[in-house]
């Protein structure tokens, strides 16, 4: 039986009951998919998921890859060779790339949701399998040359890596050494050490393409400190003819020197990788190319980076999805105590454990935050979705399309950093607990989800980074634009009548939420002014950055839940089947809880916010 529980009809409700999906669907630049093909792309996808794709999950974290020193490999166990081998084979990655490059664009939204079954199932075939959205980047930002790559890297089916992080380098990127010199024949010899490089060594392809940031030296005017110092590079593992795309048999100085021994995802290689050591491997050289001929690597790579941050908070939400859906099954059968209101009757009948009020609130707190989790995701790509209208159209530059590529901007911490943290825990106080002791053991699921989500919190940027990432980037920077659209959506929402019955008491909890949120905001901004005539009150500020990003999750997530609630509604005054019926009431209970459970921290999150002094700083290390 499979590990990995979907929820398909959730994900098409997200798609063409509330964020109406059908309407760009078989339009522009995604012709080729109407909506029926997407219902039946869906299906399968979901079907392979749980089948093919989730069947190795288990062995492949059992009997993980082992570096060979020897051979500098790292070889991937046959099972998941065969669930990445069946993702390959369905050809469904082509819907993340455009024509040119031999896909079948499907908007964002489409291939979020499709991220969702497979992240779920088993996320690193996504991984490994990322080769053409990898290529996507190369060609978008490439000369003819790198066109040429880009093109052969989806032909060939290669594997690709994103190479940024340094074993004194991580959060700041720009502290990396990985040096650059120049070749007279236009390439370039990178040497170095890289750490943690994902899929960096297997053998799934032919061919590996490393995407490096290293800083090019003796070069005037390029590689200062700093990321803006930061150049990209293609490094092959083999080398290739650049026009036929045939390998020419000669290895490239890039080596595997290590892998890594982690706690979960083991079936993701995460590699140390070598450039250019005389004493490693054969010795050669690290050649590669400078992307595009242009030293603009930092922003190159964020552009791999926004995309990777996207995956990381859904596949920690599909995880959470799944750990739900396991708990729920096994709450339903597990038989433990009586009723509470036949507590004093010793003789009365034992009941299944979704009985007792509290799993039911535990099941809830399940089901109301990976439900809001896959609205936040969804909606978020449903702004990515505008602005690929909008570049088919060649209408990038209207104020409304910059907007929702900022909106989208804003959104991206909140499903990656909320999205993760949330669901870590989640999965551990919740969906392993609702098993009790059962949940400990390797015969369930959760044990290995807990694991494998805990990375998501950690990689692509940490927390932390994200939470300064949302307040100075996508909020101060941006002059608060897109958040001003958000919280005014928020709020045409509560100005609008729609479930005001049902929902009143949830609108209203909202409402507060809401201008508690602003509030935090208004706060720290202070804050920041304060710190031009007072350094030291920056710290204030990021005290408090992680909170508001937690804080702002939950506002957002509480308005998807209530939006979605409206339209549930709306359905129940019809007449639903009675498998529709149950849903949609469960999208109301959903929506319901999450407020009243909820929203109401958040004044609280405000009160900490705008009491926070610099005591925690002034504090001498110590005495801590
Ligand atoms: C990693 C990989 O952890 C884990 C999983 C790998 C799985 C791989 C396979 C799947 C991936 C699939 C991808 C396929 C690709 C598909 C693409 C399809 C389309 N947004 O603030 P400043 C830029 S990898 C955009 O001064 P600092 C911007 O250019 C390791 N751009 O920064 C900016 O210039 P400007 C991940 C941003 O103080 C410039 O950077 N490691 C953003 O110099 C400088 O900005 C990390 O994530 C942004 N949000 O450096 C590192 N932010 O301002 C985490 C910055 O002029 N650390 N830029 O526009 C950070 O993010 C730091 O904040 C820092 C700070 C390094 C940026
Ligand atoms: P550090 O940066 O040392 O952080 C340590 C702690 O300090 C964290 O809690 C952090 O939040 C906090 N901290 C650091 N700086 C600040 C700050 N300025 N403000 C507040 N708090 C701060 N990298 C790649 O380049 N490519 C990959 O494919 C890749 N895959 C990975 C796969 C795995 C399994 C792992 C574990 C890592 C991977 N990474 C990859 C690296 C990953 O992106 C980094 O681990 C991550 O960015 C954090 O860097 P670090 O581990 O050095 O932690």
């Amino acid at each position: 039986m499979s590990h990995y529980k979907s929820n398909l009809r959730d994900i098409e409700f997200n798609l063409f009951e509330v964020l109406g999906r059908d309407e760009i669907l078989g339009t522009g630049p995604f012709a080729e998919v109407d909506g029926d093909t997407a219902r039946e792309i869906l299906a399968e996808v979901d079907r392979l998921s749980r089948e093919e794709l989730a069947a190795s999950y288990e062995d492949s974290d059992r009997n993980p890859p082992v570096f060979d020193p020897a051979t500098n490999t790292a070889p991937i166990p046959a099972s998941f060779k065969k669930s990445y081998q069946a993702w390959m084979d369905s050809e469904y990655w082509r819907l993340q790339i455009s024509e040119e490059l031999g896909g079948t664009p499907a908007p964002s939204s489409l291939v979020w949701a499709l991220g969702e079954l497979v992240l779920g199932a088993n996320a690193p075939v996504w991984m490994y399998g990322a080769g053409a959205p990898f290529a996507g980047v190369v060609h978008r930002n490439g000369n003819e040359r790198d066109k040429r790559i880009a093109e052969i890297m989806v032909e060939r089916q290669w594997g690709a890596t994103m190479v940024l992080t340094e074993p004194d380098a991580g959060s700041d990127v720009g502290a990396g050494r990985a040096k650059a010199t120049p070749n007279e024949d236009g390439s370039w010899n990178i040497e170095g050490v890289k750490r943690f490089i994902t899929s960096a060594e297997h053998d799934m392809s032919e061919n590996i393409m490393h995407l490096v940031l290293a800083r090019p030296v003796g070069v005037e005017g390029v590689g200062g400190p700093g990321t803006k110092g930061l150049s990209l590079f293609l490094l092959p593992q083999h080398h290739f003819d650049h026009q036929t795309g045939e390998l020419t048999g000669e290895r490239n100085g890039v080596y595997v020197t290590n892998v890594e021994h982690k706690m979960g995802i083991k079936v993701s290689n995460t590699c140390e990788v070598t450039f250019g050591d005389p004493s490693v491997g054969g010795g050669e050289p690290a050649k590669g190319w400078l992307l595009g001929e242009v030293h603009n690597g930092i922003a190159q790579m964020f552009q791999v980076i926004e995309n990777a941050r996207m995956m990381v908070g859904t596949k920690a939400i599909a995880t959470l999805s799944t750990g739900y859906l396991n708990a729920l099954d096994y709450a339903k059968t597990r038989q433990q105590g009586a009723d509470l209101t036949q507590s004093g009757d010793k003789t009365a009948p034992r009941v299944t454990i979704t009985h007792h009020p509290d799993v039911r609130r535990s099941l809830m707190v399940q089901k109301s935050f990976s439900e809001a989790m896959r609205a936040l995701v969804l909606y978020t790509a449903s702004y990515q979705d505008q602005v690929m209208l909008a570049e088919h159209a060649g209408t990038t530059d209207t104020d409304e399309v910059k907007l929702a590529a900022a909106v989208n901007d804003l959104l991206l911490p909140i499903v990656k950093g909320y999205g993760s943290e949330r669901s870590w825990v989640l999965l551990g106080t919740e969906s392993l607990q609702t098993f009790g002791g059962s949940g400990f053991l390797q015969e369930y699921p959760i044990e290995q989800y807990v694991r494998d989500a805990k990375i998501d919190t950690l990689y692509e940027g940490t927390t932390a980074i994200q939470g300064q990432d949302f307040f100075f980037r996508k909020i101060v920077k941006d002059q608060g634009r897109a958040l001003g659209h958000l919280a005014g959506q928020v709020q045409a929402f509560l100005d609008a009548e729609g479930g005001n019955g049902r929902l009143k008491n949830e609108r209203a909890l909202l409402a507060t939420a809401l201008e508690d949120t602003n509030a935090m905001v208004g706060h720290m901004i202070n804050d920041l002014m304060s710190a031009q005539d007072e350094i030291r009150n920056i710290y204030k500020v990021g005290l408090n950055t992680s909170r508001l990003l937690m804080a702002l999750g939950d506002v957002v997530c509480g308005w998807l839940l209530l939006r979605q609630a409206e339209v549930a509604l709306e359905k129940l005054g019809g007449e639903p089947s009675a498998k529709d019926k149950a849903f949609y009431e469960g999208k109301v209970a959903a929506a319901q809880f999450f407020a009243q459970y909820n929203l109401p921290k958040i004044s609280a999150e405000r009160a900490i916010a705008e009491a926070t002094g610099l005591d925690l700083m002034d504090l001498d290390e110590a005495s801590f």
